[in-house]
């Protein structure tokens, strides 16, 4: 059977660009709300078709099957800094699980390490699409680890390509040791997670701040009614140079009462 591949993946680009999306503004939505967010970066592939025949050989799968059976041919990937993150990504996804996706396997290779070295935990969904006119129930892996668990996972992964699959044992040993050391590394992240998520919260919350402060002096700068608009900017840029959180706070209430006052 002669597949037309560029036809046949397009529901699965399709659905990893609109979960890309998603998952992206989960991100947003903490951020908007002035919290920290258990995702740090999302990123979405579609297998690519050399990828898809290689897996389905691997497994006996019939080319003209391979789409329906094989689960990871639309993937996402969600790194999170800190373990624990994970546990509240997982409950995020748990939580759309009839509405917008549905899920059809869970497999925790957190705690079940794979003899290789790789942890990560997945999570295959079943997500609706309508791609020319047609409704179609796409598989998709979802990959959710942390930053230590994914550098670890992208080295190994590329080594079994450039050795197809057979890893010499002096170099997968050696990767084991790795992944352990990756490991360390999140258990004593997480020991300083408090400390790191304080600081990130301020950095944050400094960077909101700016950020309404800029936007407060461009609505300034749009008022017939303000004079001198030039002294908020030198005003700004000279706080922002000094750095006290307090009073850029100050300055910025200011402006708002000033702002308040024009549009009464
Ligand atoms: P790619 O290029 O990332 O798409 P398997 O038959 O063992 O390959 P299976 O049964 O489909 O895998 O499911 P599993 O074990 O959940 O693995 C699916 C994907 O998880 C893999 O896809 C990898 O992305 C990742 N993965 C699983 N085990 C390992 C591992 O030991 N090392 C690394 N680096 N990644 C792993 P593909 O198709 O192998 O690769």
């Amino acid at each position: 059977m002669l597949l037309d591949w560029k036809q046949a993946l397009l529901p699965y680009e399709q659905a990893v660009d609109e979960l890309v999306i998603k998952f992206k503004g989960i991100k947003r939505e903490y951020y908007t709300a002035n919290m920290i967010s258990p995702i740090e970066d999302v990123t979405g592939r579609v297998k690519t078709v050399a990828s898809i025949i290689e897996k389905a050989n691997r497994r006996n799968i019939p080319l003209d099957k391979a789409l329906d059976v094989l689960e990871d041919i639309a993937g996402i990937r969600i790194i999170c800094r800190f373990v624990d993150d994970i546990q509240e990504v997982i409950e995020l996804i748990r939580k759309r699980d009839g509405k917008d996706m549905e899920i059809l396997e869970e497999e925790d290779y957190i705690t079940n390490t794979k003899t290789s070295g790789y942890r990560s935990y997945h999570i295959t969904i079943s997500y609706p699409m309508f791609v020319q006119g047609e409704y179609k129930k796409i598989k998709c892996e979802l990959q959710i680890r942390t930053l230590a668990m994914n550098f670890w996972a992208t080295i190994e992964h590329s080594l079994r390509y450039k050795f197809d699959r057979n890893v010499p044992s002096e170099i997968k040993n050696r990767l084991k040791v790795c992944a352990e050391a990756a490991y360390k590394l999140d258990e004593e992240m997480d020991k300083i997670k408090d400390e790191l998520m304080e600081s990130q919260q301020f950095m944050e919350s400094r960077e909101q701040l700016i950020n309404k402060i800029i936007h407060n002096i461009h609505e300034l700068y749009n008022s017939p009614n303000v004079k001198n608009k030039n002294e908020y900017n030198y005003q700004f840029i000279n706080l922002y140079q000094e750095g006290n959180i307090d009073k850029l706070r100050e300055f910025n209430a200011e402006l708002e009462t000033l702002l308040k006052d024009i549009g009464e």
